[in-house]
Order: C-alpha cells, then sequence, then structure tokens
C-alpha cells in the first residue's frame, strides 16, 4: 500500500504539466542523457540542438484606424466663443452668467410661470401626432412656424417681457421683435436636436435666449459635411477598406454642452444656425422646473430675403 501511494505520487509528478525538464535524472549513460531535453508530456526527449529556435515576440502597433468620437467642449464661464469657422461663416456664442441677478430671477420665474398663457402643442407627421414634451408660448406680430407647426401671432406682450426684451437689447446692441417662451416642467421635458434657421428668421440669425428657474444643459452638434464623403474605415497589410459616409452622420462630430443656470444669458450669433444644431436633453435626475425665453427676429416676407 505505502508502495502504491509512493508511485502515485511519482506518476503524479511526472503527469503533471512539464515544460522542459533536462534528463539529469534520466537513466544511464550520464553524459549523452545530459543533451537530452524531454519535450511535451508524453516523454519524448530530443537533442539540445534538434529544439527549434526559441520564438520570439515583437509588438507592433495595430494597423487599424481607429476613429473616435471627440469629447464636448464644455462652456460654463462668462465669454464670447467662436466655436466654428467654415465657408459660411464663424459661429459664435456668447454666455452671460448672472445677466440678471438671482434675486430678481426668482421673482420674474414665478411670475412668468404663473402668467404667461402656456400650451402643450401637437405636432403630425406623417399621420402620427406626438405632444410636445414641453409648454410653449408665442410672441409678437408675426406668426412663428417650425416643424410644420404654426404658432399664431400674439401681439399682447406681458409688460415683464417687454422689459426683459428692452435690458437684453440695451445690453447686447440687437433688436429683437418675437419670443418663444419654452417651460420644462421637469427632467422629462426637453427639446430635440434642431437650428434656429426657419426662412423668416433670414439668414445668421441672433438669437438671444435666457434661463430661469432649473440649471439644463445646452447641447450643440456640428453638422456634417452635406455631401457624401470617402471615408478610409480600415488600413491594414492586405491593404485599406473604404466608404461612403453618409450625409447626416453625427458619430464623430464636434460637440459643446453648456450648463445654462438661473439668470443666464446666451446669444448664438453669425452661422451658428447654419452650421450646428442645439437641443435641451432629458435628465436621468429629477429637475425642477425651467423658463428659458428666446428672443429673436421675425422678417415678414422670407421669400424676399437673401439667404
Ligand atoms: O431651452 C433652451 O435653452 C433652448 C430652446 C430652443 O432651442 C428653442 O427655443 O429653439
Amino acid at each position: 500500500m505505502e508502495d502504491k501511494r509512493q508511485r502515485a505520487r511519482v506518476q503524479g509528478g511526472w503527469s503533471g504539466p512539464v515544460k522542459s525538464r533536462t534528463a539529469s535524472y534520466a537513466a544511464p549513460g550520464a553524459s549523452a542523457a545530459r543533451n537530452l531535453v524531454s519535450v511535451g508530456t508524453d516523454q519524448t526527449w530530443m537533442r539540445r540542438e534538434q529544439l527549434p529556435p526559441k520564438r520570439q515576440f515583437v509588438f507592433k502597433e495595430p494597423t487599424e484606424v481607429e476613429r473616435k468620437a471627440p469629447g464636448p467642449r464644455v462652456i460654463d464661464e462668462q465669454g464670447l466663443y467662436e466655436i466654428s469657422t467654415l465657408p459660411t461663416g464663424v459661429s459664435r456664442v456668447h454666455l452671460i452668467p448672472g445677466f440678471i441677478d438671482s434675486k430678481q430671477a426668482d421673482w420674474m420665474f414665478e411670475q412668468l410661470l404663473q402668467e404667461i398663457p402656456w400650451r402643450q402643442r401637437t405636432h403630425l407627421r406623417q399621420d402620427l401626432s406626438y405632444k410636445e414634451p414641453r409648454l410653449t408660448s408665442w410672441y409678437g406680430e408675426l406668426p412663428y412656424t417650425y416643424s410644420r407647426l404654426t404658432m399664431q401671432p400674439n401681439p399682447n406682450w406681458h409688460p415683464l417681457l417687454i422689459m426683459l426684451k428692452e435690458h437684453i437689447e440695451k445690453a447686447t446692441s440687437h433688436t429683437f421683435n418675437s419670443l418663444l417662451c419654452n417651460l420644462y416642467r421637469n427632467e422629462k421635458d426637453s427639446v430635440d436636436w434642431h437650428s434656429d434657421d426657419e426662412p423668416s428668421l433670414g439668414r445668421n440669425p441672433v438669437i438671444a435666449s435666457l434661463s430661469l428657474g432649473a440649471t439644463r444643459i445646452f447641447e450643440m452638434r456640428k453638422k456634417p459635411p452635406p455631401s457624401l464623403k470617402l471615408k478610409v474605415y480600415y488600413k491594414g497589410l492586405a491593404g485599406s477598406m473604404v466608404f461612403w459616409e453618409e450625409n447626416g452622420d453625427y458619430t464623430y462630430v464636434e460637440r459643446v454642452r453648456i450648463p445654462l443656470p438661473h439668470g443666464t444669458l446666451l446669444m448664438m450669433e453669425g452661422a451658428t444656425q447654419e452650421d450646428w444644431q442645439h437641443r435641451i436633453p432629458k435628465e436621468y435626475h429629477a429637475r425642477e422646473p425651467r423658463i428659458n425665453l428666446t428672443f429673436r427676429t421675425i422678417y415678414p416676407h422670407p421669400e424676399g430675403m437673401q439667404r
């Protein structure tokens, strides 16, 4: 029994993973045996000089062209920022946090929340109707059409809105004749990607956007080039792969994120509406209501305007 256990231990030792073991414990003919090397696990032996040369591993940089979406540029300090320069022109945003001081902004928010005639509008698209995930109100002598929805003229400006319009006009040296008000009731309210580029706004419109209430993130993304573009997708030893990137692929475009706290004024100018889109995304965490006032100029005869 003792002898059997002894043998099992020895066999166990032999049957375990054997990488390369010199036969120093090999049987007779000591000097010839010293030149033998066991290979594998089945007691096969080779002479040292018969062994294949040792493999060497050399690290090579991968040849695949990896494309990464650029991280967003965050703009959260007062300033005038040129976010792009294209043949269409320079796109600029001007951020002015604290344009309205926080105490004043508090009572303005409460008053506008109560006194603006807020409405939830319905869009019709391909026989489907859906409600906008926010409430809106329109002020101006002219109607405003966006996403095939027309807001009727409303010349009955709330006195506080007239005061704010004049305050912004004085501070920015731009004039405005219309106002789109948005109320985001909570984190589920949003506005999807779009540009304020309706013909009635003319070329290179200046938009003044005042935020009151909860901070929400204003996101911008640069429009991809208008035509199909040949892209190198993979470059390797066997050649390269190319494909036509379709117009409208926003995967790799530049992005900007602008948090808009209570009392902040954001101006969009130059080619911003032609070259960029913007949105207010839904949030995962609870958000209190937010009011956004976007002052614009609407032209009565857009077909006569140079675009
Ligand atoms: O709520 C905002 O800050 C943006 C509103 C907006 O994009 C718009 O009214 O066109």
